[in-house]
């Protein structure tokens, strides 16, 4: 084996290595960045449609549909939350200080439905 061929090889697995170390440091960015609790609005539909979360965390609804307008609501007995207008880009965070089941509504697509689990 020449002395060329070696180096080129020593050469490649160095930039296979780096570009390894690269992908895993992008993955665990895009982890931390990826905010936790998120509901997108796409479709006029909730993503997802049920979420389980602790008490006291607070959800982020997204609306994420275009030129669309939301307008998230939960009104129960131990429970109540309005959003507004929510405009098109625009995220809405919503924090549960109370345990039980919630049904997230929107005033203006009534078949929207976001089930919050509070444990
Ligand atoms: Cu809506």
């Amino acid at each position: 084996m020449s002395l060329r061929t070696e180096l080129l090889r020593a050469r490649r697995s160095v930039a296979t290595a780096f570009l390894a170390g690269a992908l895993v440091s992008l993955a665990s960015w895009m982890v931390w960045a990826l905010p936790q609790n998120t509901v997108s609005q796409k479709g006029q539909q909730f993503h997802p449609g049920a979420i389980t979360i602790k008490r006291g965390d607070t959800i982020r609804i997204v609306n994420d549909d275009g030129d669309l307008l939301h307008h998230a609501y939960v009104d129960s007995p131990t429970f109540s939350f309005d959003s507004g207008d929510q405009q098109p880009g625009s995220v809405t965070p919503v924090t549960f200080s109370v345990s039980g089941d919630f049904n997230v509504l929107c005033a203006i697509h009534p078949k929207m439905l976001l089930v919050v689990h509070v444990r």
